[in-house]
């Protein structure tokens, strides 16, 4: 049995809290609700937006990405813009460096002013080109995360599409709120090997996160060679949760290099974790003298926590501790040119004030001793800090029922030291910002120590309110010493059923597909929590751009959730394409590939033959036309009719509405097909040969529930 987090089981009553919070502010948020129907669905939020006239700028094969610098930071930005485009449009886009800006292009021009800063830029998108203006190329990156967005969704397809390749004219200006907007994942508990993190990094970037935190070591498992301490990885590296023999989950320090290598050219630094003095167990079975014993421990692949400390109850071990630390926190700084080190500092179990104490003192000393800036848990403000530092605040809206009272919670008297110490914060509430909590009760990996976060509890939070009291005031940390947000995906339970320790029942997913789930649609919210001023924040709004996100994660090839608090369009994506329509492995069928009007059609054992082959059309509407591969006609309702059990026949394709299919798409995988005339669904009489198809009611039987291939 696991044991709850802190205060986990005041859980009802803080979510009935949340709950009157958010439908409050989503009162508010109707009224003033202001996207333009005309203004393009962008997330993050830009910090201004307007629409421009006329009929945008379309890509050919000749167009020309124009970087009006020979900074090469600039120039791979182009590079990197062509990179992305090439897939989907078949363009290979030329990058030039010129000094004049050329009609009809992509311009990058870096040249911009000061006052834009690092990231911030302005996007101008005409039928005569657009132009990207940023001080540097990092602003230029993020304004191409907000082009990409103006293009159809099929541009994320990593195969060659139609097109044609518009971009929505619109006039932008953009910053973001907080420099700080990171990702974290936990490839600790969980191994993700290098190309699933490189999958990561770019899914993140898109939405303008700028640091990737990496989780390097628990109990579960040390993820990083430490030439020096090589049974850091030969034994640390052989577990993860609910596996154990691993001989390569870790990093090389080449491999690593490589991930911060790849992070850099997406504009993004990479925080390295090095967790102690608790979730050490993976240094504890691998080093004998941090443990007081001095005795290792056995490697651990279970779910649990708390359990494990280095030893800081006495000098000798109070050396070894920072001698250990001085030797990977070195390694770790000599691989790592972004400013910080993250020490953890969570979830210790029992130690003395002073033994934490002594944990923070090596912690820090290793660090700075690196000319490094020291980042950890909220907790470790216990200790005493080094000037500059930043904390990562990970409580939940329990917490912020209690600051100011007597009973305030230990984790806001944590961030009150942390604050008086003049550390800055993080902030990653775990009730909004844990990408590992479950969506509901219904989504089947990860956990909800901190309740059930939903995309509208990712999106439903302040930073500057975050420790606040309920009402919004008395906030404990003040809003200059926020220094931004991050999501956070552990992977402890990174399988389903997650509620159980693992065991040979236990389903486990790909890393990069519990990471497409737990992180979409909800990483985008949070990346909107840090980038777009709060006056801007409105749910309404935010679900309908996040909603337009769903067929650009599908064109990309990204398993997201299809959270039932977002009206997904009713395809997530085109499905423009010959398919075969099965149930049950039963096809749409032209019974006989008869070419007669008005015919019947059949269901049959799938045999892929040109009769159960079907040309899927989107119409203006967004529904389909269905033509036959045998004959060409198409999928209709007879007559027109709007009543239950009317039949379903091929005809003479007309695009009336009794042709139009409306496919949408099942929470757990698959479509109905609903008549765009009666709304009834595309229904099979039974699972034989030679089944007859009609429209009937929606009853959620599988024989209205169609794969589309
Ligand atoms: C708490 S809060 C942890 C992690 C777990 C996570 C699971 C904090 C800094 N630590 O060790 O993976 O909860 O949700």
């Amino acid at each position: 049995m696991r044991l709850f987090r802190q205060r986990g089981r005041d859980l009802a009553v803080l979510s009935a809290v949340a709950l009157a919070t958010s439908l409050l502010s989503g009162t508010t948020a109707v009224t003033a609700a202001h996207a333009a129907p005309t203004l393009p669905a962008i997330v993050p939020q830009p910090v201004s937006e307007s629409a421009v006239t006329g009929s945008g700028f379309t890509l050919a094969a000749g167009t020309q990405i124009d970087v009006l610098s020979t900074d090469t930071a600039a120039l791979g930005v182009g590079t990197y813009l062509a990179g992305l485009l090439k897939p989907a449009t078949g363009f290979t886009l030329q990058v030039v460096s010129s000094t004049q800006p050329a009609g009809n292009a992509l311009v990058l021009d870096p040249n911009g002013p000061a006052t834009l800063k690092a990231e911030g830029y302005t996007l101008t998108s005409k039928s005569g080109g657009v132009t990207v203006t940023a001080h540097g190329a990092e602003g230029l990156f993020r304004g191409v995360q907000t082009l990409r967005q103006l293009l159809p969704a099929a541009v994320e397809s990593p195969t060659v599409k139609p097109g044609p390749w518009t971009v929505v004219p619109v006039q932008i200006s953009d910053s973001p709120r907080y420099s700080y907007r990171g990702a974290m994942l936990d490839v600790a508990r969980r191994f993700y090997p290098v190309a699933q993190v490189k999958r990561f990094i770019d899914e993140s970037a898109a939405y303008k996160i700028n640091t990737l935190h990496l989780h390097l070591t628990d109990d579960q498992g040390w993820r990083i060679a430490i030439g020096a301490l090589p049974n850091l990885t030969t034994v640390g590296a052989s577990t993860q949760t609910g596996f154990t023999g691993g001989t390569s989950w870790y990093y090389t320090a080449a491999e690593y290099q490589d991930l911060v290598a790849y992070a850099k050219s997406r504009f993004m630094t990479v925080v390295p974790e090095i967790d102690g003095p608790g979730h050490s167990g993976a240094a504890l079975a691998s080093v004998a003298n941090l443990n007081c014993n001095n005795q290792t421990t056995a490697p651990y692949a279970g779910d649990n926590w708390g359990f494990s400390l280095y030893c800081l109850g006495d000098p000798q071990h109070v050396a070894n501790v920072s001698t250990f630390l001085n030797t990977v926190i070195s390694t770790v700084a000599a691989l790592t040119p972004g400013p910080y080190i993250h020490v953890g500092g969570d979830e210790a179990p029992a130690t003395t004030t002073a033994q934490y104490a002594a944990y923070v003192s090596a912690a820090a000393s290793a660090t700075t001793a690196q000319g490094k800036t020291l980042i950890g848990w909220h907790q470790l403000s216990q200790g005493t800090l080094p000037a500059n530092s930043l904390l990562q605040y990970w409580g939940t809206d329990i917490d912020r029922t209690s600051v100011g009272a007597p009973w305030e919670s230990e984790n806001i008297q944590q961030v009150r030291s942390g604050v008086a110490q003049g550390a800055k914060f993080i902030m990653s509430p775990a009730d909004h910002a844990y990408l590992d909590m479950q969506y509901n009760s219904s989504t089947p990996y990860g956990l909800h120590w901190a309740g059930y976060v939903s995309a509208q509890k990712a999106y439903g939070w302040d930073p500057t309110t975050v420790t606040a009291k309920t009402d919004g005031s008395s906030s404990v940390v003040p809003a200059a010493q926020i220094a931004g947000v991050e999501a956070a995906l552990w992977t402890d339970n990174a399988y389903s059923p997650s509620s159980s320790t693992p065991d040979s029942g236990s389903q486990f997913p790909e890393p990069s597909v519990y990471a497409d789930h737990m992180s979409f649609p909800r990483l985008p919210a949070i990346a909107e929590i840090g980038w777009s001023p709060q006056s801007t924040h409105d749910w309404t709004n935010f679900s309908q751009r996040l909603a337009a996100q769903g067929p650009r994660w599908t064109a990309a090839g990204i398993a997201f959730y299809a959270a039932p608090d977002i009206t997904w369009p009713s395809t997530p994506g085109t499905l423009n394409g010959v398919h075969t329509v099965t149930t049950g492995g039963q096809a749409l069928d032209d019974p006989a590939s008869s070419t007669t009007n008005a015919l019947q059609m059949d269901t049959w054992a799938l045999h892929g033959g040109n009769n159960q082959k079907w040309t899927f059309t989107q119409q203006p509407d967004g529904s389909y036309t269905l033509a036959n591969g045998a004959s060409g006609l198409c999928l209709d309702v007879n007559g027109g009719s709007t009543s239950p059990a009317a039949t379903v026949i091929q005809y003479t394709c007309g695009g009336g509405l009794n042709q139009r299919w409306k496919a949408v798409a099942l929470p757990g995988g698959g479509y109905t097909l609903a008549s765009a005339k009666s709304g009834l669904l595309l229904t099979t009489a039974s699972a034989a040969d030679g089944a007859l198809v009609t429209q009937q009611t929606d009853t959620n039987s599988a024989l209205q529930h169609w794969t589309i291939t």
